[in-house]
């Protein structure tokens, strides 16, 4: 009572009422509590630090200022090594079919519970403060609050890894990573080291094959699955085990965005995609994934051709259908970014009971990592306190002290077994947890299986499975990556990979490389298998038709039909979309009507790249300012060369022939809402082969 008194009443000596920002006391006094130091001093001025006389030394008695800024340059903690770039948001895991045959974890067991959870989406080169948008796999971490104690399901966008063994992973992130030398570049695979690495790497071509996939170009991260990677296990009450993939859908299917396009989001909007999020989860459109499993004995798996513990293979749909088990949906944003998103700790050791590992070395090698690289990033063995981290089941142990230690245990007895106490934690049979009791025998030894050693197969068959413009994008992406590359031995030796996965693959790049001779294909340690194709890995067939979650931009002027404007707005706002109006001014266009339409973006700062169709309706005179000004060329040209369907009134057309925007399917009558609506729900594939040379 007494701080907020003495924040409220005028301060007792200084300057002007400026100088001490005395305006904002004045006009927004309310509620606010007194502002203190961290002992709880309520501070009479934040503005003026304590100087011997108004133009006189600062003095180092100034405890108020030593103590902020103290605090201040204590404020960044080191970034993660990888996956620095996040977004995260709170939600709720439901599950709709029990898997009580299989495991006894409650949050696979209860239909209709509500899991708590914690989800962080990441790419995985970047810094903290890099783009959005690289090409790159994107980071899938859910963190499950459960009754049983906290599950983290890490996983990534893509359902295979580079390598088979965590003692490789140092090597690969510091291959990617920004050259030590030079510092660049950041968030890039398109390097030497990256590539040099690669090439020596044959294990990784799969994974390569994914990463130069549209997959790494995500339109939204509401767009994209999140698979767990490796094999679990999962144990029901009798001790029974059965292996698992865990496998995330998103409702609003896949999208991806075109190089070019993301090429350019990234000098638009450099937060695109945590943009995204932040908006749909604000504005009530809450993202959701489906949850769905692959449940497999080991005398199935005895069957595969190839070795489910080897993290640069899948098990193909195809093989074993996934059988979907509940759902999450994301709807809460958190509070404070640095608290919750940057200081959530995810890993892969924290399972529950029910839930177990596999032998796979990639996972093996994790479990140790994760825990590890907290005490550095968080400081502190006592991280699991912070309020995000924090189990929302009681915990209790004889853990104590450390940096930061938050809990105040009170009694004598910090061990166990003990006789002095009646109320300490024990060991207790029920609902514990228990590892899968598996018999293992062999020699120990640095050594890796057999049944690791194909390494191109899959890569084929990702390939292979892959449509037309699917396999265009590849290729190109291929010889974009590799023309950043300046030895041409490494070059070389990736199109020697190329070849084992695919011929044709192998000539378009060299071709598009300029390549003047194919080189040699390196011996393989196991024959290439021709595996059947899996039409569940592409892309383009897991896009939803429908508008939902996605963003349509009405481009106007001054003399605009209003009537145009709004039968759009209706159409696309019916089919799910978000409508945005963009206008030269933000202020708005003055319509053919009079009337004033505010607009929701400036042209200059609102480029055709940030939506996934776009509609352009305008006066006569308006055109004609628009067809010499280059920010409204680019606008409709973009959404031309991205693929995108725009709708146009007589106006428009004029600015579509000042762009020499072509015609086709996707280029609609605005008065066609209907086509407008139907031909924005997909990308127009058949126009790219006509402007763009792809390799
Ligand atoms: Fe990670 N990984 N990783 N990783 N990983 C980290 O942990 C590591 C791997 C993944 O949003 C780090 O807290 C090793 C596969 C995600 O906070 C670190 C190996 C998969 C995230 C680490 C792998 C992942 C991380 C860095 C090889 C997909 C971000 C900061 C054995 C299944 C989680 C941190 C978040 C983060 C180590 C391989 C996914 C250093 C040693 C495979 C989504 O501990």
């Amino acid at each position: 009572m007494k701080k907020d008194k003495t924040s409220n009443s005028p301060p007792p000596y200084g300057d002007s009422k400026l100088a001490r920002g005395g305006e904002l006391h004045q006009t927004r006094q309310g509620e606010h509590p007194a502002l203190t130091t961290n002992q709880g001093v309520a501070l009479s001025d934040n503005q003026n630090s304590l100087r011997a006389n108004p133009r006189g030394p600062t003095l180092l008695e100034d405890f108020i200022l030593r103590e902020k800024i103290t605090h201040f340059d204590h404020e960044r903690i080191p970034e993660r090594i990888v996956h620095a770039r996040g977004t995260g948001v709170h939600g709720f895991f439901e599950l709709t079919h029990s898997l009580k045959k299989y495991t006894s974890a409650l949050v696979l067991t209860e239909t209709g519970a509500k899991t708590p959870v914690f989800t962080r989406i990441s790419t995985v080169a970047g810094g903290a403060g890099s783009v959005d948008t690289p090409r790159d796999v994107r980071g899938f971490a859910v963190k499950f609050y459960t009754k049983d104690g906290n599950w983290d399901l890490v996983g990534n966008n893509v359902p295979v890894f580079f390598i088979q063994d965590a003692i490789k992973f140092p090597d690969l992130i510091h291959a990617v990573k920004m050259e030590p030398d030079r510092g660049f570049p950041q968030s890039a695979s398109a390097h030497d080291t990256f590539w040099d690495f690669i090439s020596l790497t044959p294990e990784s071509m799969h994974m390569v094959m994914w990463i130069m996939s549209d997959r790494t170009l995500p339109r939204s991260l509401r767009m994209i699955e999140g698979f767990g990677v490796h094999s679990f296990r999962l144990i029901n009450d009798a001790g029974e085990t059965t292996f698992v993939k865990f496998h995330w859908r998103p409702r609003l299917g896949l999208q991806s965005t075109v190089w070019d396009e993301a090429v350019k989001i990234a000098g638009a909007d450099q937060d695109f995609h945590r943009r995204d999020m932040f908006e749909a989860v604000s504005t009530g459109q809450f993202p959701e994934w489906d949850f769905a499993v692959q449940l497999f004995t080991q005398k199935q798996a005895d069957t595969f051709p190839f070795d489910h513990l080897d993290a640069t293979k899948l098990i193909p749909e195809e093989l074993i259908p996934l059988k979907v088990i509940g759902r999450m949906v994301l709807d809460r944003w958190p509070d404070n970014f640095f608290a919750e998103t940057e200081q959530v700790a995810y890993c892969p050791a924290n399972v529950v009971p029910g839930i177990d590992f596999s032998n796979d070395p990639l996972l093996q090698g994790r479990l140790f990592s994760y825990i590890d690289t907290q005490l550095s990033r968080l400081g502190s063995a006592n991280f699991h306190q912070i309020p995000v981290n924090a189990p929302q089941c009681p915990f209790a142990n004889h853990q104590r002290d450390g940096h930061m230690q938050m809990d105040q245990p009170s009694g004598r007895v910090a061990y166990e077994p003990n006789s002095l106490s009646t109320d300490s934690p024990r060991e207790t049979a029920v609902d514990s947890f228990h590892h899968a009791a598996i018999m293992e025998t062999g020699e120990k030894g640095r050594i890796r299986a057999e049944s690791f050693a194909d390494h191109y197969s899959q890569a084929r068959q990702f390939y292979l499975s892959q449509s037309h413009p699917e396999q265009a994008h590849m290729a190109s992406a291929l010889v974009f990556e590799l023309s950043k590359v300046e030895h041409p031995h490494v070059r070389e030796a990736m199109i020697g990979h190329l070849r084992h996965v695919d011929e044709r693959l192998a000539h378009r790049v060299a071709d598009g490389l300029g390549l003047e001779h194919m080189p040699d294909a390196p011996c393989t340690a196991a024959p290439v298998q021709d595996m059947a194709l899996s039409p569940a890995l592409r892309l383009i067939g897991k896009m939803h038709d429908t508008l939902d979650g996605r963003s349509i931009a009405i481009l106007i002027t001054d003399g605009s039909d209003l009537d145009t404007i709004k039968a759009i707005k209706t159409a696309a706002t019916d089919a799910g979309a978000t409508v945005k109006i963009i206008a030269p001014k933000l202020g708005g266009a003055r319509l053919a009507d009079g009337s004033l339409r505010k607009a929701d973006g400036q042209l200059a700062g609102s480029p055709s790249v940030l939506f996934d169709a776009v509609a352009v309706i305008l006066s006569e005179d308006g055109a004609k300012t628009l067809s010499s000004d280059s920010t409204a060329i680019d606008f409709v040209r973009d959404a031309f060369a991205h693929l995108k369907a725009i709708a146009a009134d007589a106006g428009g057309r004029m600015l579509l022939n000042a762009a020499n925007v072509g015609v086709d399917r996707g280029i609609v009558d605005a008065q066609a809402g209907d086509d407008f609506i139907a031909a924005a729900k997909t990308r127009q594939w058949d126009r790219e082969r006509h402007i763009r040379t792809l390799a």
